[in-house]
Parts: C-alpha cells; sequence; structure tokens
C-alpha cells in the first residue's frame, strides 16, 4: 500500500448519527479517480507533476498527510457504487443539452456534420462549457451539483478580473463509456464553468439582474433542467434591460437571454483519427470552408507552456422575442476545438499507448479569456477574411 494518502472531509447533510465523515484515498484510489483514464493499478504512484500534487488537494478540498498504513478506501469513481446519478440518465441529460444546442446553433450542427463526414471514427468532447450569474445561489454551484453528484471533481479556478468572471472545472469521473461512443456517448467530457461576479458590476445592471434571479429564487434549484429543456428559470427579459447588459457586459446580457443553455460543445482533436487531429490543419479546413472562426488575439490560441491548443468559430445568432414583444437577433452559441499535446515527462511513451491522462489536462486563463470573446458583437459582425 503506498504511503500517499489523502484524507477527505465532508459533511452529509441528511445524516443524522454522524455528520461528518472522514474517508481516506490511498494513491490508488486516486490514481483511478485522479482522471477517467488512468491506467490500471501499479505499485509505485503515477509521476505526477508538480501542479499536480496541489490540484488534488484543492481537487478533494482535503489535507493531504503522509501516513502511511491506512487501508480503509471509498472508491467513488468505481462503476455505479457511489455515483448517486445513475450513467443513463445522466447521459441522457447530457444528450438533452446537446439537442438543445444543435437546434438553436447551425455552425456548431454543421461543423460536427463535417468532422464526420471526414472522420467517421469516435468523435469525443474535451469539455462542455455553461455561463451563469454569480448571485442569490444562481451561479457555478447551482449548475455544478448535478455533475458532482454524478462524480465529477472540481479542479481549479481561474479568474478574469477585467471581465468580472470566474470559472471553475470540473474533471469527469471513471466511467465505462460505450466504446466507440461519440459526444455524449463517448468519454465523459470536462465541465467548465463561469460565473458573472454580479456585485462588481454597476448598480443598473445588478437591479436588472437581481430583478429576474429575486423573482424566481427557486430556479437556481432547476438548473440542469433548465439546460436540458432550453428554457429559462426566470421570466423573458425586456429588451432594454438586455442592452443595459449588453452596454457594460456582453457576457450579462447572454446569460440573461440564454440561461443555462449549453454555451458550447469542445471537439477534442487529437482524438481524431484523420488528419484533422491537428489543430492548425482543422482550422484551415473550416476557414477554406468559409467558417467564420473567432480571431480575438489570434485564431490559434497557445497556452504559455504549449501543451494547450484551442479555437472557436464565432456564436450563431438566434432570434429571441423579449416580454415586450421587440424580437432581435442576439448571439447564442459557438463551437470549439482543442488540442492538448502529450507532457514532456511521457514524450518517449509509444504513440499507440498515449491516453487522455498523458496529455495537457485542465485549461488557461490567458486561452480563456479570448475564447469568450466568441459571443462578442465584434466578433459576429466581423467579415471573413
Ligand atoms: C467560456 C470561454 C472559455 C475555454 O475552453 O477556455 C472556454 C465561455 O465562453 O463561456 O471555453
Ligand atoms: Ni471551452
Amino acid at each position: 500500500m503506498s504511503s500517499f494518502i489523502v484524507l477527505k472531509a465532508f459533511r452529509r447533510k441528511n445524516q443524522g448519527i454522524s455528520s461528518t465523515m472522514l474517508s481516506l484515498y490511498s494513491s490508488s484510489t486516486i490514481k483511478a479517480s485522479f482522471h477517467s483514464s488512468f491506467p490500471p493499478l501499479r505499485s509505485s504512484p503515477p509521476p505526477l507533476s508538480v501542479g499536480s500534487h496541489i490540484r488534488l488537494v484543492k481537487r478533494d478540498h482535503s489535507v493531504a498527510a503522509a501516513s502511511g498504513g491506512v487501508s480503509m478506501s471509498t472508491n467513488r469513481d468505481s462503476h455505479g457504487s457511489s455515483s448517486q446519478v445513475a450513467e443513463p440518465f445522466f447521459r441522457s441529460v447530457l444528450g438533452q443539452m446537446e439537442t438543445v444546442y444543435l437546434n438553436r446553433n447551425p455552425t456548431p450542427r454543421s461543423v460536427l456534420e463535417l468532422v464526420r463526414s471526414v472522420d467517421d471514427e469516435q468523435l469525443c468532447y474535451d469539455h462542455l462549457a455553461f455561463r451563469t450569474f454569480g448571485i442569490g445561489g444562481y451561479g457555478i454551484d447551482s449548475l455544478a451539483s448535478f455533475f458532482l453528484d454524478y462524480g465529477y471533481t472540481q479542479m481549479d479556478e481561474l479568474r478574469f478580473p477585467a471581465k468580472k468572471l470566474r470559472a471553475l472545472w470540473f474533471a469527469p469521473p471513471h466511467a465505462s463509456a460505450v466504446p466507440g461512443g461519440s459526444g455524449v456517448d463517448g468519454p465523459l467530457p470536462r465541465v467548465f464553468i463561469s460565473e458573472l461576479l454580479v456585485e462588481q458590476m454597476s448598480t443598473q445592471t445588478q437591479d436588472v439582474i437581481r430583478r429576474y434571479t429575486e423573482t424566481s429564487p427557486n430556479g437556481r434549484k432547476y438548473a440542469a433542467l433548465s439546460s436540458a429543456l432550453g428554457s429559462l428559470p426566470w421570466e423573458k427579459p425586456l429588451s432594454s434591460e438586455f442592452e443595459q447588459l449588453a452596454r457594460e457586459s456582453e457576457y450579462a446580457a447572454w446569460t440573461l437571454a440564454n440561461g443555462y443553455a449549453l454555451n458550447h460543445v469542445t471537439i477534442s482533436v487529437h482524438r481524431l483519427k484523420s488528419h484533422l487531429n491537428k489543430i492548425k490543419k482543422l482550422n484551415q479546413f473550416f476557414e477554406e470552408k468559409g467558417f467564420k472562426l473567432n480571431s480575438e488575439g489570434g485564431v490559434l490560441k497557445v497556452s504559455p507552456d504549449g501543451g494547450l491548443l484551442q479555437s472557436s468559430t464565432v456564436a450563431d445568432s438566434i432570434s429571441f422575442k423579449f416580454s415586450d414583444g421587440v424580437t432581435k437577433s442576439i448571439p447564442c452559441s459557438y463551437i470549439e476545438f482543442a488540442e492538448r499535446l502529450v507532457l514532456p515527462q511521457f514524450q518517449n511513451v509509444p504513440e499507440s499507448d498515449i491516453k487522455e491522462f498523458h496529455r495537457r489536462d485542465g485549461f488557461e486563463v490567458g486561452n480563456a479569456d479570448k475564447i469568450f470573446e466568441s459571443t462578442n458583437q465584434e466578433q459576429l459582425s466581423r467579415r471573413t477574411g
């Protein structure tokens, strides 16, 4: 048994006798839970990068202690044993979120069709992304609870002070994907949820957001349902209120009108099998076909470590009927591409043995900051180059 132990403390509201439970994770459990595709148990811990240890601690909200010999462990990830939402149900909710998204957004629909026409093997989603209002219980947590109940784990926080946003991403549990399954039937995607720091907005903007969230305070309990149905959990706004928000924050206006609807899905580029499995080739392919890619800071967004490469289309517009009867064309959703390169410590692993955990994980503030602009009016009204 390994000497690395993570002590996890969590509270259970509905438990009468013991309100606090401690569970101990041995490193082998961590290996299984740290990423969906860690290899079978090995006698030594996996070669974690410096940042990984910190992430583990953060991820479990726990205290890491180096004390050996404790064999009590809970494998939250073993199939079905502790997930509090059944897999078929979980996947069908994701499928409904995707259906709403595909019905509203023709560009993501054609992008997916085109990729499938070239690459007819498995198409995997790297992540799903959502936006929220960080106020009155409507923030990240309102939607995250659905993913946490399925066994997702909270990972890093990203901050965007200029945009008055913060985000968290969540790693999927180790789940037995349908072999060869694509999209929501494939390997479970990461989840990226952001929230507007509402208290930092002007009083006029806060007033509008509070008006909608406070008059439907229980809407926050149905975030996942709202997303799967594509219905706002609050009343339809006035066009003037949408305009008021749009002047201050494009994100705020988007969220007021689109609510919990899927903001984008991201195609896992490196997991494609054709020549499109290099993001530069994929970008070129779509630009040649006349698709408009988000050009903010350059079409290709590269993390400082060089390992995470991202690009995205510009959001589609949708005709939205406001409560005052005014109909406007407003930004809806987009599709993203992400290529994760093999980490330096795994450079000598044979290509056929490369798994997702060998690659750059997580997100990058600098990339994300520019990807947010995919729904910005400036990008939408840009002419194709
Ligand atoms: C999210 C933008 C950031 C990423 O992968 O870094 C992002 C959004 O537009 O809501 O998707
Ligand atoms: Ni994204």
